[in-house]
C-alpha cells in the first residue's frame, strides 16, 4: 500500500512550496499558510519550477496538496496583485494561466488532494487536474462575480470542462462554497474520503496509475487535452468577449470588488 511520501530523501522544501518523491510518485504541497496558499506570482513560479523538476525526475505522477489537515487548500490568485490601472487582470500571460496550461500540458496525470476551502482560481486550479480526491468538508467557491473579476474565456472554458452549464452558471453566478459532498454529485470532484483516509487513497490510487503505460498515459492525456479543447469559437465571437470583458475591468464595480476586500466589506455593486 502506497503511503504518503513526505519523510524521504528526496524531500526539498522551498519557501512557498514542498516536494518529494517516492516509488515513483512526485508530491507538491502547497506551503505559504500565513496566506492561506494563495497564488501569487512567487507562488506559481514555484509550482512551474518544482513541476518541471519532478517531470524531469521521471515520476510518473503527481499529486498536489496542502498541508496535511489545512483549513485552507488554496485562497485563490493573489487578490493584491490584481491590477487596478485598467489592465486586464487576466490575461495569456497572466501567471494562474501559464500554470493551469502547464498541469494541462503536462505529460503526466497531477492529482489535487483538497482538504479545506479552495477558492476562485484556484477552483480552476484544482478542476484543472487529472483528477480530484477531496476530503469530506472540502469546499469549492468560484468567485469572480464576488470579486467583480471578468474571468477569461480560457478559465470558462476548463470551468465548463469539468461540470454541465447548471453547475458552472450556480457557482459562478452565487459564488458561494460548495461541499465535496455535491462536488461528487455533479462531477467535480472524482472521490470524496473521511480526512483520515485521503492521502492512503489518494496514494494507493497514485500507485495505480504508475504501474501502467507512461507512453500511452501520455499520449491520452494529450489527446483528452486536444480533443476537448477544440471549440468553434470565431474571431468575432472571441472579440465580443474581449470587449464585454473590457469594459468591467474599466468599470467602477472592478475597483470596488478589490477595494472591498481589502477592506474586508461585501461589496457594493452598481453595474456600472
Ligand atoms: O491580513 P493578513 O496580511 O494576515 O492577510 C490575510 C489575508 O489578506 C490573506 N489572504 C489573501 N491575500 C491575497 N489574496 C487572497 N486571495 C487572499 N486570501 C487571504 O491571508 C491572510 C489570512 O486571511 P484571513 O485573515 O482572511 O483568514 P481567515 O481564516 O479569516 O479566512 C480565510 C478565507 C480563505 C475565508 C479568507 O482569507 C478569504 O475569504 N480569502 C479570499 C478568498 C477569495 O475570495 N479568493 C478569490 C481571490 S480572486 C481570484 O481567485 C480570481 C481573480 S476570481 O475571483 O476571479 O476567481
Amino acid at each position: 500500500m502506497a503511503t504518503s511520501p513526505m519523510l524521504t530523501a528526496q524531500e526539498r522544501t522551498r519557501s512557498l512550496v514542498k516536494t518529494c518523491v517516492e516509488n515513483a510518485i512526485g508530491t507538491i504541497t502547497l506551503n505559504n499558510p500565513q496566506k492561506h496558499n494563495a497564488l501569487s506570482i512567487a507562488l506559481i513560479e514555484e509550482l512551474k519550477g518544482v513541476g518541471a523538476e519532478l517531470r524531469a525526475s521521471g515520476v510518473r505522477v503527481v499529486v498536489l496538496r496542502a498541508a496535511p489537515g489545512a483549513k485552507v487548500w488554496s485562497a485563490g490568485h493573489d487578490v493584491t496583485e490584481l491590477p487596478t490601472n485598467g489592465r486586464d487582470p487576466l490575461t495569456y500571460n497572466d501567471p494562474l494561466r501559464r500554470l493551469v496550461r502547464a498541469i494541462q500540458e503536462s505529460p503526466v496525470p497531477v492529482i489535487a488532494m483538497v482538504e479545506g476551502s479552495v477558492w476562485g482560481g484556484a477552483c480552476e486550479l484544482v478542476m484543472s487536474c487529472d483528477v480530484v480526491f477531496a476530503a469530506e468538508e472540502a469546499t469549492f467557491a468560484i468567485t469572480p462575480a464576488k470579486l467583480g473579476v471578468p474571468y477569461d474565456i480560457a478559465g470558462v472554458l476548463n470551468f465548463m470542462q469539468r461540470a454541465g452549464l447548471p453547475i458552472i452558471k450556480e457557482m459562478l453566478f452565487t459564488a458561494q462554497p460548495m461541499s465535496a459532498q455535491r462536488a461528487l454529485q455533479v462531477g467535480i470532484v472524482n472521490q470524496v474520503f473521511p480526512a483520515k483516509q485521503i492521502e492512503t487513497a489518494t496514494y494507493d490510487f497514485a500507485a495505480q496509475i504508475t504501474r501502467n503505460s507512461p507512453l500511452v498515459i501520455a499520449l491520452l492525456k494529450e489527446e483528452l487535452r486536444v480533443l476537448s479543447a477544440a471549440t468553434p469559437l470565431t474571431p468575432e465571437g472571441f472579440e465580443r468577449i474581449q470587449a464585454l470583458r473590457r469594459q468591467i475591468y474599466d468599470s467602477a464595480d472592478y475597483q470596488e470588488g478589490i477595494k472591498a476586500f481589502f477592506e474586508r466589506r461585501t461589496p457594493r455593486f452598481t453595474g456600472k
